[in-house]
């Protein structure tokens, strides 16, 4: 039998151990539901939803954001046309942000949200939550971190640094 030597051999079961444990990495991610997901008493679905694919509701917070907090969190998008549009209405009411876990948790749940542009959501993708809740690109129901850098810094915009102003809200006052 033709014999590898062992530094090859060493190489693969290393590659092929990184990728393996990479492709199966637990991850936290930030789910939100947006003003217009709690007006319209999608919460429970949602949840539901999540739940059913097999993620953990690690911590849940009701808030209302203000100005500040939504120019801050979707600071990215602060010279594009629709950006006061957007704080407006993230500030128009209630959201509800998650901490979710799941493996390859932050690209799941992107997957199960859909597209941006819930209008094309539900065209292209009807069974995503966007679809089921959604009505245009900026009233599109829920929010999921695109990165792990995007999951580290959104969660810790919503549990770690809160403070800044943002209003908790109880669920049974709303
Ligand atoms: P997504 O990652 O799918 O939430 O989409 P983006 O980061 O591109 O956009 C962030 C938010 O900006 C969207 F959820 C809605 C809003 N938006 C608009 O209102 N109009 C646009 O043309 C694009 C985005």
């Amino acid at each position: 039998m033709r014999k590898f030597p062992p530094f090859l051999v060493f190489s693969i079961v290393l590659c092929f151990q990184s990728s393996s444990f990479m492709a199966l990495k637990r991850e936290r991610t930030l789910a939100m539901i947006k003003p217009d997901g709690i007006d319209g008493n999608f919460t429970d679905r949602i949840k539901q939803v999540i739940l059913e694919n097999g993620f953990i509701i690690v911590q849940e917070l009701m808030v209302q954001l203000v100005v500040e907090n939504a120019t801050t969190f979707y600071s990215e998008h602060s010279a594009k046309s629709f950006f006061p549009n957007l704080v407006e209405y993230m500030t128009s009411g209630p959201v509800l942000a998650m901490v979710i876990e799941k493996t390859n948790g932050i690209s799941e749940w992107r997957a199960l949200i859909g597209p941006t542009d819930a209008g094309k959501a539900r065209v292209t993708h009807p069974h995503s939550i966007r679809a089921m809740c959604g009505s245009s690109t900026q009233r599109n129901c829920v929010h999921g971190s695109d990165s792990s850098l995007a999951a580290a810094r959104e969660i810790l915009f919503f549990f770690g640094d809160i403070s800044a102003g943002a209003v908790a809200v109880e669920h049974d006052e709303l």
